[in-house]
């Protein structure tokens, strides 16, 4: 088991709670109470790709939700800490929330680790109150070399799942190395392959 930690930034009130109560429990309240400070959830993704690892590999993710409020955002960068991936959150109604992308950019592209970006359209469900365009996403995906762009509602469970799976296989291909002599994957953490049980480079 991969045990991995995210955080997710953007604007209050943009879903971040929402998201995270489907992908965790796959449910959706009209009524979520603004999030104060920090709090977080557990999931587990299981990644079955066969280009990266010819067996299944479980990710836990332990997912760090963010108060969007101005005054809790001087702490954003220690909840960074550690963390794998973040995910970036606008709300597709509203552009001050797409502005503010840029601030929630900085604050972890300013973390000493190195995270892998997600950028994420919420709530487009609201589709008559559209404002921010899939094109001028993917232009700020493009500008910032954000890793993934993924179009989610949490009230009707869009994108969601897909956003977890990827994240888990782009961090998994990441924290695999392959080894020489077999050729299997194992965790580059590892000074010995898990498979056949030698060393990548032999001094002897
Ligand atoms: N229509 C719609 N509303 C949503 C969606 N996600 C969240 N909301 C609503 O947006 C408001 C703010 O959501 P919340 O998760 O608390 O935002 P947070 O401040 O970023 O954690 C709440 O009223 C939610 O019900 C969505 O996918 N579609
Ligand atoms: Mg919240």
């Amino acid at each position: 088991m991969i045990k991995l930690k995210i955080v997710i930034g953007g604007s209050k009130g943009v879903g971040k709670t929402s998201l995270i109560r489907r992908a965790v429990d796959d449910r959706f309240d009209s009524d979520t109470l603004s999030t104060i400070g920090v709090e977080f959830e557990v999931k587990t993704v299981t990644v079955t790709d066969t280009s990266i690892s010819s067996g299944p590999v479980p990710v836990q993710f332990s997912i760090w939700d963010f108060a969007g409020e101005n005054k809790f955002r001087q702490l954003f960068p220690a909840y960074c800490s550690g963390a794998s991936a973040a995910l970036i959150l606008f709300d597709i109604t509203d552009p001050n929330s797409f502005q503010d992308l840029e601030n929630w950019y900085t604050l972890i592209k300013g973390a000493e680790n190195d995270i892998i970006t997600c950028l994420i359209a919420s709530k487009v469900d609201l589709v008559d109150q559209r404002k921010i365009s899939t094109k001028q996403a993917l232009r700020y995906k493009k500008k910032k070399k954000i890793e993934y762009y993924v179009e989610t509602s949490a009230k009707e469970g869009l994108g969601i799942q897909e956003a977890f799976d990827e994240i888990a296989k782009m961090l998994v291909k990441r924290s695999l190395q392959t080894c020489p002599h077999c050729g299997q994957k194992y965790s580059k953490n590892l000074v010995l392959c898990t498979n056949c049980g030698k060393a990548p480079t032999n001094n002897s």
